[in-house]
């Protein structure tokens, strides 16, 4: 099994969960991807749902498959959001923020009254932070807030770079108009008092540390899906 088909395979458990009439977060990335692509087909079929996307990006591939979409404004209580993740340990806390989406993927799955996180077995892991940290922060006094988040990491017993993301010639920005820093921690320690430092920081709008939102992960591997709650 090719790492589509594992992505294919975690959309289409995660589908089992999505009920007739529910209002859905949906996240953004290609493992959400795939299960766009599913949930397009079960809409075609005659199944009612409407879909909050993560991402302008997300929102472009509904439109294209027919998936109807309301703004978080319009359905600001959603049932259930299902999203990917950069990589997650086995108490579901996850890294986020890979595809530059994660503060609309963090206000969308904070809004719902559960999350579930699908993903392949490549994104778990024992400590998180083999994957660089995404922290989304406001192009005013970035290099200030990137200092903060230096000082706060070197307290912590980390370093590593901080780099500001590049797209193109210039900077990557988010759909927000930010800027993504991405932390190359390596190992994140304790990653709940990191998310509690990085949000004391007045220049970080958001960072890509999930923590006690995703109440279950669908992971799929070469032998068949399996859940972790
Ligand atoms: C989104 O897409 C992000 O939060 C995460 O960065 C990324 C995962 O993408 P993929 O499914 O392509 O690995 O869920």
């Amino acid at each position: 099994m090719d790492a589509r088909q594992m992505k294919i395979k975690a959309a289409a458990a995660a589908l089992e969960y999505v009920e007739n009439g529910m209002r859905l977060g949906i996240g953004t990335g290609s493992t959400a991807e795939e299960f766009v692509r599913l949930l397009a087909e079960k809409v075609a079929s005659g199944f009612q749902i409407v879909g909050v996307p993560t991402s302008e990006r997300t929102a472009r591939l509904c439109l294209e498959l027919g998936v109807p979409l309301k703004s978080l404004d319009e359905l600001p209580d959603l049932d259930l959001t299902i999203d990917g993740a950069d990589e997650l340990d086995g108490k579901l806390r996850l890294i986020k923020g890979g595809g530059g989406a994660l503060l609309r993927e963090k206000i969308v799955a904070s809004a719902s009254e559960r999350m579930i996180v699908i993903a392949d077995e490549s994104k778990v892991v024992d400590v998180l932070g083999a994957f660089k940290l995404p922290i989304e922060v406001n192009p005013f006094g970035q290099v200030a807030t990137r200092l903060a988040i230096e000082k706060v990491a070197s307290r912590m017993g980390m370093t590593g770079e901080i780099v500001v993301r590049a797209s193109g010639d210039g900077p990557f920005m988010t759909d927000g108009g930010h800027l993504i820093l991405d932390a190359s921690f390596g190992r994140i320690p304790d990653a709940d008092a990191l998310a509690a430092e990085l949000n004391a920081i007045p220049g970080v709008v958001e960072h890509g540390l999930f923590i006690g939102i995703a109440s279950l992960a669908i992971i799929a591997g070469p032998e068949g899906a399996r859940t972790l709650t």
